[in-house]
């Protein structure tokens, strides 16, 4: 292992914070959750990205989830050259809109009408909104250490980037923006039905993230969503699923069609960009017909379904229609995931693996993750020193325990076997 040079990035980052707040565009990347000066980064390739100081590092984070298909895919690239030289955005419908909209509906058929997005942030404020329109009831459901974007009302016990930088509950989020809504403990159906049973009437909906990837991942136990869909069909209530994280991620039809429990509504971001900026929600036709200029609940955008992010959307869900793409990710993921938990073994570092399809978390703990409050009792100096272990080595990690590690199609076994034996130079050095 030689010594990394980051000079270049230790100066930008200077410059940054001059500039913008915390340096950064988003918290997370500001390395608060695992001490240190962020990369800046010159490029991406396939598995690989390489910083201004040009060193080179497998990405396990993956712009956070949308690369499923590594950077500068070269069909993503040239479709999106092609769709350029058409023009920006237009402000007004493109044939892109529809065919991408159908690609979602044909994988996701819960989905009978989709409003495109920016971001999944924007995809999980308008699905509330629409809930509450929709059942003309204020109170929202959400689960501690789930994260929905930055959205006022949900920005309570939030997992991502507000649990790695101990602000889980925001200031400048007024009392009155948040008391409709009850964050619950994530996997535990009996306080769901508990509240319900008392409050049904007052709830609009219940959204969750199908598989929990914002406090680290954490999947849902057995009979946690069905007992979700039975308990809000019971009282009227709106059952959401945010899948932007898990949307053609962990399976082609997204964690829903993994799990065979179908929600009324369902929010998409990510890979339906396919590393542009784009989200979605969509759901029953008439819950979604009541969006503008349809029904009366507004919600609008110049930017949304531009020709760009919608080509850049559909080359990738095309390429993603290959099943087999999918099983080869199973095998790697799973490659990776039981290397680094034997290696946990071996070594005798106590830890709990999480993983469905190509999403996993290495939680350093001795107990079970299973919810927001097993997950806060991680080791976080132990993650920020295999974080930056592993940076070391070239191989980077989400700079914090509370988020997802990503595989794509393109990372080789070769490289994975690194990761591995890199895994274990690290930890046996704690
Ligand atoms: N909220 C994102 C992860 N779940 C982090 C995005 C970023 O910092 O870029």
């Amino acid at each position: 292992m030689s010594k990394r040079i980051t000079e270049k990035s230790e100066k930008l980052f200077a410059e940054a914070q001059n500039l913008i707040p915390g340096g950064v565009n988003s918290p997370v990347r500001a390395f608060g959750g695992v001490g240190g000066t962020p990369l800046f980064i010159k490029s991406g390739a396939g598995c690989y990205l390489t910083d201004i100081d040009d060193n080179k590092y497998v990405d396990y984070v993956g712009s956070w989830g949308p690369l499923i298909l590594g950077h500068a895919e070269p069909r993503v690239i040239s479709r999106i050259h092609e769709a350029v030289t058409n023009g920006m955005s237009y402000g007004a419908p493109t044939e892109l809109e529809v065919i991408l909209a159908q690609l979602i509906k044909d994988a996701m058929p819960s989905l009978e009408k989709v409003r495109m997005v920016n971001s999944g942030t924007e995809a999980t404020m308008s699905a509330i909104r629409l809930a509450r329109g929709f059942t003309k009831r204020d109170a929202v459901i959400k689960f501690d250490g789930c994260y929905h974007g930055h959205v006022d009302s949900l920005l309570i016990q939030a997992g991502s980037g507000a649990t790695t930088l101990g602000t889980p509950t925001s200031p400048g989020v007024p009392q009155d923006f948040v008391k409709h809504t009850i964050s619950l403990p994530y996997n535990d159906i009996d306080a769901v039905n508990e509240v319900c049973s008392r409050r049904g009437k007052d709830i609009a909906c219940i959204i969750v993230e199908v598989i929990a990837g914002n406090m680290g991942v954490v999947p849902p136990k057995k009979n946690f969503l069905e007992g979700l869909r039975e308990i809000t069909k019971k009282h009227g209530i709106v059952l959401v699923f945010d899948e932007v994280m898990t949307g053609f991620r962990v399976a082609y039809g997204g964690a829903q069609s993994l799990y065979n429990v179908m929600p009324d509504l369902t929010t998409l971001g990510k890979i339906i960009g396919g590393g542009l900026p784009v989200g979605a929600y969509g759901g029953k036709r008439e819950i979604m017909d009541c969006i503008s200029p349809v029904g009366a609940i507004y919600q609008a955008g110049t930017l949304s379904g531009n020709p760009v992010a919608m080509t850049a959307g559909i080359v990738t869900l095309e390429i993603l229609k290959d099943k087999t793409l999918y099983q080869s990710l199973e095998e790697k993921s799973q490659r990776l995931a039981a290397g680094m938990e034997k290696v946990c073994k071996d070594v005798g570092i106590p830890a709990y693996h999480t993983r469905v399809g190509s999403m996993m978390c290495t939680f350093f703990t001795d107990q079970p993750v299973i919810d927001y409050a097993t997950a806060k009792l991680c080791n976080t100096k132990r993650y920020a020193g295999f974080f930056h272990g592993m940076l070391d080595r070239g191989f980077y990690f989400a700079p914090s325990q509370f988020e997802a590690a990503f595989m794509s199609t393109v990372h080789g076994e070769k490289e994975i076997d690194e990761t591995v034996d890199a895994f274990k130079e690290v930890i046996k050095g704690f």
